[in-house]
């Protein structure tokens, strides 16, 4: 069947019928991506203001990366562990230089990695910071969101997550964001083995905590033996403007959590990054996957990481970023109550208007303005292109926000 010829309506139809209802897409049908711009089945271009929730960093089909896809996939794509192959060690060594650490355990999907942080975690609390068995406690902060497992659901406060996934994950304590007493008082418990958190929290709307919280809440973990886990799957390889966000206040997380645009936008591969001695605790058939560490995904992520840094995208980022907001924030109107971001991860916050209108609705006006965005909660839109785009293309972009934002009846 020739798909060119069919309509958004046909694959739309056909979705719904066949696959879960987990989902609830804005109305467009993609079928090609080439740098910022996607297009869909009827040939309509757009900015892609989301990339994926950042998965999309070095921009749509990336010629370098697409490359170092397709001539692996001619050589060898999947051994799994049970024997070695002559990638995984270039790409460990590559990657943990890149970051600067001793030790990475590669797996598939930032949850995966997250899931991986915590068993890493606790494993170290029994056998290193000598916590009794079976007591190991990891604080978590509300708004979070780190994936969709139950032991992710288990440390989530948005009830669409965690509602009738239960029984949940024990030994999960869950504190407010940007809180440093509430930070304190939970350290208390001799018990506490992890602090997981995002340096800037993504899906709870680019929440930015205040300046110093970052290093001060590293410090505190320090002087309680506890671990400072940095989940950067959205916040990190340049989107805010650093390589990772934990750089703005000089935070060296104890174990990184990386994924989305480590595989370039064409691959799942995410990343736990540690040192040797917190590493070590793992030992074999403890930990893993089928393809974790697969030589197609370490060609993907070597590649994707050096365009990230040949092309000196965290630094665009940065620039970009700086113009993205400056424009945001010159929006002359009533519904914008705040601009808030760093790099190229930034929100914009919506006051209610027109008869409940929400931020969904100026989405579904900006897609037919040709910019696609989500919101997050009802009145959050988050704005996250790829790190490659130029300023007259941010220039673009803003100008149809500007326009859509002021075009709605209030
Ligand atoms: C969906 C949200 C974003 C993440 C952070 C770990 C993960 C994510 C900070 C897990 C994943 C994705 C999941 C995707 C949509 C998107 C998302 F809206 F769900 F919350 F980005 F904000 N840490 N976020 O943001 O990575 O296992 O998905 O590879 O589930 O709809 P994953």
């Amino acid at each position: 069947m020739n798909h060119t010829s069919l309509n958004s309506q046909y694959f739309i139809e056909k979705e719904n019928l066949y696959n879960a209802h987990n989902y609830h897409p804005l109305p467009l049908v993609l079928q090609k991506g080439k740098g910022i711009m996607v297009w869909d089945v009827e040939g309509k271009p757009y900015y892609d203001c989301l990339s994926a929730y950042s998965a999309v960093n070095q921009g749509h089909c990336h010629p370098a990366i697409i490359d170092a896809l397709t001539s692996q996939a001619q050589n060898l794509t999947l051994t799994s562990r049970a024997f070695h192959n002559n990638l995984l060690a270039e790409y460990s060594e590559f990657i943990c230089n890149y970051f600067s650490y001793e030790k990475v355990l590669p797996m598939n999907t930032g949850v995966e990695g997250g899931e991986t942080a915590i068993k890493i975690c606790r494993k170290w609390a029994y056998e290193v910071k000598g916590v009794e068995s079976n007591k190991a406690k990891i604080i978590f902060v509300e708004n979070n969101f780190w994936g969709r497992t139950i032991a992710a659901v288990s440390s989530s406060t948005d009830p669409k997550s965690s509602n009738n996934f239960g029984p949940y994950t024990p030994g999960f304590e869950i504190i407010p964001y940007d809180d440093l007493d509430a930070l304190a008082t939970a350290l208390k418990d001799p018990n506490v083995a992890g602090f997981m958190l995002e340096p800037i929290q993504g899906e709870a709307g680019v929440v930015v905590p205040s300046e110093g919280y970052l290093s001060k809440a590293y410090q505190m973990c320090k002087e309680h033996n506890v671990l400072f886990i940095a989940d950067e799957v959205q916040t990190g390889i340049g989107r805010t403007g650093k390589l990772l966000a934990c750089e703005y206040e000089g935070v060296k997380p104890d174990i990184l959590i990386l994924g989305k645009a480590l595989g370039g936008g064409v691959l799942p591969v995410s990343a736990v990054l540690t040192s040797k001695s917190i590493m070590d605790v793992i030992h074999p058939g403890e930990h893993g996957s089928t393809f974790g560490g697969n030589p197609l995904a370490c060609a993907v992520a070597i590649a994707s990481l050096k365009v990230i840094q040949d092309e000196k995208l965290t630094e665009n980022a940065y620039r970009m970023g700086e113009l993205f907001r400056a424009r945001l924030s010159a929006i002359d109107s009533p519904i914008v109550e705040k601009v808030r971001g760093k790099g190229l991860l930034n929100a914009v916050v919506i006051k209610p208007f027109g008869d409940n209108k929400t931020a969904y609705h100026i989405c579904l006006d900006l897609l037919k303005n040709g910019l696609l965005a989500k919101q997050t909660h009802d009145h959050i839109i988050r704005f996250a292109p790829p790190l490659i785009i130029t300023e007259a293309q941010v220039n673009e972009c803003c100008d149809i926000i500007e326009k859509t934002i002021l075009s709605q009846a209030i």
